[in-house]
């Protein structure tokens, strides 16, 4: 697979971009760097996933594609409802799984009857992707689409016909529902299915099938802004697992190889490199980590008793976005149409932890301060934190390849923690909570002099 590019120098006018620190001698930029999408992407930290169809109401992960479309009832389905539960977590997108592999699309698209206009459910007129699309707009959230490569109720799946169909579906969702972040496009193919009534297995060239060169040019050409998603980019890459957990370290660089060493493709990666990308690789093709908040993708009466706790979600923010990834968490809607209250008890605790850490640091880093290799800084009444946050300029590159923190303690520094690849973020979560005068952040290994970001100790709410 031919992946693009990302040597890419930054153009300046990052809309909406933390205040960086303005450069005396000007470093130069290092190996590969980010796309202005990518930037932007970076920023949302935390994003949510909406697993949503037919297996809703079939209590099934994976619908065969034979499903009658009538069985799609969500008859209290509130979309600003189901924004307003995310928006207590920070999530600053979502995602929604507009087809998922059974082949129900959740708008009325001209490509197929299988979708929202053949379910009586608000007699034919409903549409989930506006009605998400919009109250996510209303919320400040960006909106993005996951569209399943494999459909499982398509006659035409395993012929070229189907692409066209594919390409078709995926023009309407980038031009009927405003601006889009992220086009997800996952990585599990062919298998059995109904296919229009065959009830057959299809296998396909998971490699040659798609053309996905040329779907990731249409993407390009609807929607600019929008990242591209999948196991090997071209914009963020699968980190590997679908535990919400990214390596340690966490390259945002990456050069991929299929699972048998060859060429990658979606669907065709080692999937045992992706959490940790390449230390200096070629492709700046970021991870993101996805997880759902109970065992399954999509809601089952019986997991309600499972969803996982505000300490879980924690956790797994400290391993994902602690770790330069982005965190993807998939809170599936509820028959209703509705998120659960076990859910949203979790998402509204999980998220004021996090707003109340980061609110105010304890101490940081004086922007001049950001380009040395050691950087000490006053902690004001020696008070106690237990959270250090380093990031990284990234418009400049990976560069920095290990830091130490010391504190300064009787008169001289001691270590207190120690930490590898940073990126974008690095979170390291102290065993306990520190109390010093002074720290300091040095930087022990390097590739090109560090520009970073920020350096700031927090204390955990
Ligand atoms: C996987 C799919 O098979 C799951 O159903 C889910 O959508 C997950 C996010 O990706 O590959």
């Amino acid at each position: 697979m031919g992946l693009p590019v990302t040597r890419r120098g930054f153009l300046g006018g990052l809309a909406g971009a933390a205040a960086l620190p303005a450069f005396a001698a000007k470093p130069a930029p290092f190996g590969a760097l980010p796309s202005q999408r990518q930037l932007l992407w970076h920023q949302l930290e935390t994003t949510a996933f909406l697993h949503f169809t037919v297996n809703t109401f079939t209590d099934k992960e994976w619908g065969y594609g034979d499903e009658d479309p009538n069985l799609f009832q969500p008859l209290r389905f509130d979309a600003d409802a189901i924004i307003d539960a995310l928006v207590t977590a920070n999530m600053h997108g979502v995602i929604l799984t507009c087809k998922h592999h059974d082949g129900f699309c959740l708008w009325p698209t001209k490509t197929t009857e299988r979708s929202v206009k053949s379910s009586s459910w608000r007699n034919g007129q409903g549409d989930v992707v506006r009605d998400i699309a919009a109250a996510a707009r209303r919320r400040n959230m960006k909106f993005g689409v996951y569209l399943s490569p494999w459909d499982r109720n398509n006659a035409a799946y395993g012929t070229p016909a189907y692409i066209d169909i594919y390409r078709k579906q995926l023009t309407e969702l980038l031009t009927g529902y405003g601006p889009i972040f992220e086009v997800w496009h996952d990585g599990a193919n062919g298998g059995d299915g109904y296919y229009g009534g065959a009830r057959e297995r299809r296998m396909i060239d998971k490699r040659t099938y798609y053309d996905w060169p040329n779907t990731w040019e249409l993407v390009r050409k609807l929607q600019p802004e929008a990242v591209i998603f999948s196991d090997v980019g071209p914009d963020v890459r699968w980190v590997g697992n679908e535990r919400g957990i990214a390596g340690d370290p966490c390259w945002a660089t990456y050069d991929p190889v299929g699972e048998n060493g060859g060429p990658a493709s979606p669907g065709d990666v080692r999937a045992k490199d992706s959490p940790m990308g390449t230390k200096h690789g070629s492709h700046w093709l970021p991870a993101e980590c996805d997880v759902s908040i109970r065992p399954g993708w999509f809601w089952h009466p019986e997991e309600s008793a499972r969803v996982k706790t505000p300490q879980h979600l924690i956790n797994l923010y400290y391993q994902s976005v602690g770790r330069g990834a982005t965190f993807l968490l998939n809170v599936p809607p509820n028959r209703d149409g509705l998120i659960d209250e076990p859910d949203k008890a979790s998402l509204k605790a999980y998220g004021e932890y996090v707003r109340r850490t980061f609110e105010k640091p304890v101490a940081q880093a004086a922007a001049r301060q950001l380009t040395k290799s050691e950087i000490a800084i006053d902690v004001p009444h020696g008070a106690a934190f237990n959270v250090i946050r380093i990031r990284e300029d990234i418009r400049m590159g990976q560069r920095v390849e290990a830091v130490a923190v010391e504190s300064y303690e009787a008169g001289t520094w001691k270590p207190l923690a120690a930490a590898t690849s940073i990126g974008p973020r690095r979170l390291i979560r102290l065993d306990k909570a520190a109390t010093a005068t002074k720290v300091r952040l040095r930087v022990t290994q390097t590739a090109a002099p560090p520009v970073l970001a920020e350096f700031a100790l927090f204390r955990e709410a």
